[in-house]
């Protein structure tokens, strides 16, 4: 399955955002801990690439502590690179991000050259969560739901101080399918535009392989290493009555089960991919990438259609 969600007011949002790159002095890309890398935009990386940036690894309440470490040490260890973790709605926390934006741009502040300071990120990832704990007052509107913000939004922290709130943005074509399904199982990506079903089977793999006694805890289903992903899924249904009557089992009832279990911690503390992880799925895109790219090189020479 690919997932692909770039509605009209993304498209907006990325003529806003690189109108406005060239007057901002640092760039606060805000990431979802749980899927640090598969939150990341390379859209936005490629607009506000040249900008000092200071990464967010936002929601770190709910995220695996272990492997937030892990993509903290990852991030800090690139050159240029600063990430901080945090919870957006800690205001304590969020205060250490003025002095951050100090220390990337130190020739910027007084009222002649005031900080320009642009928050981006992917859809429901907590932007205006955090702008609200910076300001210490409710600008922002916020919502636990892809797309809050359909606007850019400017919010002054100080006489010489601008936070601007940008709405959540994906790229047209997420490359790396298990990003896809990883911002999906987040909250990233809107409701219709996934299979929930497919959604949880993915995520119940992957929980499988590296949070079973997490799943074992909150599911109990005996014998579940032995079984298939689909068959896990049932069980999860028939335990919670998720029926359609002649003991069929309401598959779709149950991949929303999981799914809101994942998303409001009530399975735990969970992370879906380690710096590892992802730069396999990374590598493994690219060549598919290669592939279908020659693949339509080919096509071209023949003189065929690009989609015959
Ligand atoms: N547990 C937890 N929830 C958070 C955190 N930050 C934000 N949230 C919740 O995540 C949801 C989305 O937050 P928003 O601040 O609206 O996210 P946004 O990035 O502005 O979203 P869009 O404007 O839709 O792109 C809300 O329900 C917030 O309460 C956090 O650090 N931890
Ligand atoms: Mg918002």
């Amino acid at each position: 399955m690919a997932i692909q969600w770039f509605p009209g007011h993304m498209n907006l949002t990325r003529k806003a955002i690189a109108e406005r790159i060239k007057d901002i002095d640092v760039v606060i890309e805000v990431l979802d801990a749980r899927l640090p890398a598969s939150s990341a935009n390379p859209l936005l990386a490629e607009m506000t690439g040249h900008k000092p940036t200071l990464k967010i690894l936002n929601k770190q309440d709910m995220a695996d502590p272990a492997r937030t470490q892990a993509w903290l040490d990852h991030y800090n260890a690139i050159p240029g690179t600063r990430a901080l973790a945090l919870q957006a709605s800690d205001a304590g926390a969020a205060q250490a991000l003025a002095p951050a934006c100090h220390a990337l741009a130190p020739g910027r502040g007084g009222l002649a050259k005031p900080m320009r300071v642009l928050t981006c990120g992917v859809p429901n990832v907590g932007k205006s969560t955090l702008i609200n704990s910076l300001t210490g007052k409710r600008h922002a509107k916020t919502g636990d739901e892809a797309g809050i913000t359909k606007l850019e939004q400017r919010i002054t922290l100080a006489d010489d101080f601008y936070l601007y709130d940008t709405p959540g943005m994906l790229w047209p074509r997420i490359v790396v399918t298990q990003s896809g399904f990883n911002l999906a199982a987040s909250g990233a990506i809107g409701r219709n535009a996934y299979d929930e079903e497919e959604v949880a089977l993915e995520l119940l793999d992957y929980l499988r392989r590296h949070y079973a006694p997490l799943l074992q805890a909150r599911y109990k289903i005996a014998g579940a290493d032995q079984m298939k992903d689909e068959e896990v899924l049932e069980a999860i249904g028939r335990q919670r009555g998720a029926l359609l009557g002649k003991g069929k089992i309401n598959t779709q009832k149950a991949a929303e089960i999981v799914i809101t279990e994942f998303r409001t911690q009530v399975l735990g503390r969970i992370t879906l991919e380690t710096p590892a992880e992802y730069a396999q799925w990374l590598a493994d895109a690219q060549v598919q990438e290669a592939a279908r790219a020659e693949k339509k090189a080919a096509r071209a020479r023949k003189g065929k259609p690009a989609d015959a």
